[in-house]
């Protein structure tokens, strides 16, 4: 099921498996399939760019937050997101991927970054709702992770997912406060469910049927368990909180089976291709405002090497 590298033998594949099934973390300085590596750095990197290009839906809504304690709250999420982008860039890094490669592969468009932070923040509510559903799916996801067998990858979940909760819990917080609110407020919140449930379901990634990487990720003890899996879950716990908050979910073949799973009906996956190939949504502007970001902070990279040469300078000294 796992590729092999030329130089690598079946003996060291069997140890390393071994390890795996015994479920024991694998650490920066162990010997790891080249193929394990590479799957690693293409998931953690993917993860890290999401994070950070997750700040700019929410960030355009920090100077029209409506009230200073909805402003506080959502300069402390964004800036959460920040730090998971630092956390992740660093396990990446952990495994050979330098930041200068990682950063140029986002820019030219050559890695991706979740599908959901192409789409557009219309309202107030779209801030509610990515907390909601958006962070929702996302921990269902990492809560995943955080059991993976490599040992950076698994620790920055732990914090990741405990920052996530309290981004979770503020989204539902607001968005029940507007679906009992005014009129104005409940039509705010559906609009915003409208526009988000359908985007959250395929953020969790293609069915398992078409995901080509989940075998080798499941192999390795990384993904422990599949897109669906992870995608029922996620509807399992939100369908029935968000219509208790009074809200309708734009699935009409949603419905529970027998074994209480909520299920939903067919997704557009053309849109996913679409939105994750950037022929749809805003991934020209996302990219375009990384990219000014990354030009904005070329003073501080060239402050940051001319200290550490003249520390290593004064150490030589
Ligand atoms: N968007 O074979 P699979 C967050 C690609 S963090 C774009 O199933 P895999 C926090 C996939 O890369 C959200 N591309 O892939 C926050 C692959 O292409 P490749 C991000 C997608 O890796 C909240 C191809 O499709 N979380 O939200 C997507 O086994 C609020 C085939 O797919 C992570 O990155 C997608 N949605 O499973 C921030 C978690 N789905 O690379 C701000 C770590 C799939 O072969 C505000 N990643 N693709 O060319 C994972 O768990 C996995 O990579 C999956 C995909 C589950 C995303």
């Amino acid at each position: 099921m796992t590729q092999m590298h030329p130089t690598e033998t079946a003996e060291q594949h069997a140890a390393f498996n071994a390890r795996i099934a015994r479920g024991e973390k694998i650490e920066p300085g162990d010997w790891m399939p080249a193929e394990y590596r590479r799957q690693l750095i293409r998931m953690i990197s993917q993860h890290a760019h999401s994070e950070v290009v997750g700040m700019l839906p929410e960030g355009e809504w920090i100077t029209r937050a409506p009230t200073l304690k909805r402003k506080t709250i959502l300069i402390a999420k964004v800036q959460d997101e920040a730090g998971h982008g630092q956390y992740l860039y660093h396990a990446a890094e952990t495994l050979g991927a330098t930041r200068g490669e990682m950063l140029d592969a986002l820019l030219s468009g050559k890695a991706k970054y979740s599908s959901i932070f192409n789409y557009p923040t219309h309202t107030w509510a779209d801030v509610g709702m990515i907390g909601w559903l958006v962070d929702g799916a996302a921990i269902k996801n990492q809560t995943m992770l955080a059991g993976c067998s490599y040992g950076p990858y698994s620790r920055a979940m732990v914090r990741i997912c405990s920052e996530e909760t309290f981004h979770h819990k503020q989204g539902k917080e607001m968005i029940v406060q507007y679906a009992q609110g005014t009129p104005e407020q409940r039509q705010m919140a559906q609009d915003a469910l409208n526009r988000w449930w359908w985007p959250a379901l395929m953020m969790l990634g293609p069915h398992d049927a078409d995901s080509p990487n989940t075998g080798a990720l499941a192999g390795w003890g990384i993904k422990l368990k599949t897109n669906d899996e992870v995608r029922q879950e996620f509807i399992n716990e939100h369908a029935p909180e968000l219509l208790e908050a009074g809200l309708t979910i734009p699935d009409p073949d949603l419905h529970q089976d027998e074994s209480g799973n909520w299920i939903h009906g067919p997704i557009n996956w053309d849109e996913f291709w679409a939105v994750v190939k950037g022929q749809q949504g805003l991934n020209k502007e996302r990219l375009g405002a990384r990219q000014q970001a990354h030009d904005d902070g070329a003073w501080v990279r060239e402050a940051m090497q001319a200290y550490a040469a003249r520390q290593m300078g004064q150490a030589a000294d």
